[in-house]
């Protein structure tokens, strides 16, 4: 069952939340900006619901927050949520119900900051750079495009596509024509991305950067390890973010006595986190070129041993030409140590 109406969204973009939120906030009180919010967001999800509800698989709901929040749900009981506002995935559970992402006790379910955790999009910057960190489609509602439950009617994989297009908003800060189209599949128990950046200027070519910057729930992150990156050239951004030095991997897994900020360049394509639990996340990509590690350590006291980010990056700015499209998936299991 594929559910559709393509990428015409694209020609209709929608207002921030944060804009939208403050033209409202000229014409009414505080309390029923609230309500107006919560009511149109109920709508959205009951109209979402007629248009992309595929029963026992794909389901809409009001998520945390009150935010649009898809919810793909596979037969084996494993299950994922991803919010529209950011097209963030939020949840990714287990047939077991365990979680194997994280979300930061300081996340915001508001629409007033990009989400903080689950795998929120860096695009089209990873930043640092011109525009604000990690660029706009973490704080953009992304809208849907497609759900489907194929292809294999037997043992239906649910999936969602979202996407992203340019509006005033993103004008302002990146002055291209654009749609991004993020597919967000569960195969079993594995979670599996594919992301697609089309250049939809008619004569100018754009370029970009970005990751998914994936939060990870660890059982502490003086255990958790990164197995894959050894012999890699890598940036160390903890001291200085704009001026990294320059340093080769050495060590057979990565692990964590202080703070680490590093971007990976030429990952091979396959990485591995050890959650220390007995086991580990693998993550296996194509064409996402790097490989991001992050903990804060004691910069976030209250969380920091909780979790660790291992991002499938594009550090590199890729160039894409008047009606060119880059592609990359990721294909995320847990294993068993
Ligand atoms: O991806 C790593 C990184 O860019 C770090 O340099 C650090 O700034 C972090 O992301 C911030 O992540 P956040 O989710 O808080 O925006």
């Amino acid at each position: 069952m594929l559910k559709s109406f393509l990428l015409a969204t694209a020609r209709h973009p929608r207002t921030p939340t944060r804009q939208r939120r403050a033209t409202l906030s000229r014409t009414a009180t505080g309390a029923r900006v609230l309500r107006a919010v919560r009511v149109q967001a109920a709508a959205n999800v009951s109209e979402l619901q007629t248009k992309f509800g595929i029963p026992d698989a794909v389901s809409f709901t009001e998520g945390r927050g009150g935010l649009p929040t898809v919810v793909l749900k596979h037969a084996c009981g494993s299950s994922a949520e991803v919010v529209l506002f950011g097209g963030c995935v939020t949840s990714w559970k287990q047939s077991s119900g365990d979680e194997v992402l994280y979300i930061r006790p300081d996340a915001k379910f508001d629409g007033s900051k990009p989400i903080s955790g689950g795998i929120p999009h860096c695009f089209p910057q990873f930043g640092p750079g011109e525009m604000q960190q990690h660029g706009f489609a973490r704080n953009l509602e992304w809208e849907v495009s497609s759900t489907s439950a194929d292809p294999n009617p037997d043992n239906p994989d649910p999936e969602v596509q979202l996407v992203l297009t340019q509006n005033d908003y993103t004008k302002a800060m990146w002055p291209h024509n654009f749609v991004v189209a993020y597919t967000v599949r569960l195969h079993g128990e594995e979670l599996h991305t594919d992301m697609r950046v089309m250049n939809m200027n008619s004569s100018e070519a754009f370029s970009f950067n970005g990751a998914l910057h994936t939060y990870f729930e660890v059982a502490d992150i003086n255990t958790a390890k990164v197995n894959g990156l050894k012999g890699l050239t890598y940036l160390d951004k903890t001291v200085d973010a704009e001026n990294p030095a320059k340093k080769v991997e050495d060590r057979d897994a990565v692990s964590f006595s202080g703070p680490v900020d590093s971007v990976y360049l030429g990952s091979s394509g396959h990485v591995s986190l050890d959650v220390g639990t007995g086991a580990a996340v693998s993550i296996d990509s194509t064409n996402w070129s790097d490989a991001v590690v992050w903990s804060p350590w004691t910069s976030m006291e209250e969380c920091y041993k909780e979790f660790c980010c291992v991002e499938n990056a594009q550090f590199e700015p890729v160039s894409l030409g008047p009606g060119e499209t880059w592609k990359a998936s990721t294909h995320m299991k847990v294993v068993d140590l």
